[in-house]
């Protein structure tokens, strides 16, 4: 009867226990969980808005008066043909490519003949993926060569993708 009782009372304590040992386990797990959830949520917030302010200046301020976002063209230029190749006058600032929409002529030469400010940064390193072009520009006047392969609308950005521009190939 004592046994049965003792055990009886060792079973309440085990069960009092881990229900007291549970409870709080679980809680903390729960608030780890929703910490980490949270955090996660604020730095997409910060990553998403850091992305967007470095995007928004250089797209507001370069060259034209329309305000646009940096994708979409503030100025058009074609390349001239002049005998083999086909030129077009770039301008690299802080503020962007201008104009940031080039037309080129597939099969021939391009020649952008660039000019870059001095504080124009990572905007000197210009990319083109679709040609696998990588290049970084002198201040001061520069040449990018390269002749298209293909037709279509690409984008030229700078080596950190942050302004970009179009160049259309024509054929
Ligand atoms: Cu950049």
């Amino acid at each position: 009867m004592s046994a049965f009782y003792r055990s009886v009372k060792a079973g309440d304590i085990l069960v009092k226990k881990s229900k007291v040992r549970k409870n709080p386990e679980n809680l903390s797990r729960k608030v780890i969980l929703w910490g980490m959830g949270l955090l996660l949520v604020i730095l997409f917030i910060f990553i998403v808005k850091g992305l967007s302010s470095a995007v928004t200046p250089s797209s507001s301020t370069s060259g034209s008066s329309t305000a646009s976002n940096s994708t979409s063209p503030t100025g058009s230029a074609t390349a001239e043909i002049k005998g083999k190749v086909q030129e077009v006058s770039l301008n690299i600032s802080a503020a962007g490519y201008n104009p940031n929409k080039l037309v080129v002529r597939k099969g021939i030469i391009v020649r952008i003949l660039t000019s870059s400010t001095a504080d124009a940064g990572c905007e000197r390193g210009v990319m083109i993926p679709d040609f696998n072009i990588n290049e970084p520009l002198d201040i001061g006047s520069d040449v990018l060569e390269f002749t298209p392969d293909k037709t279509g609308t690409f984008e030229f950005m700078c080596q950190m993708r942050m302004t970009k521009g179009i160049l259309e190939v024509i054929s």
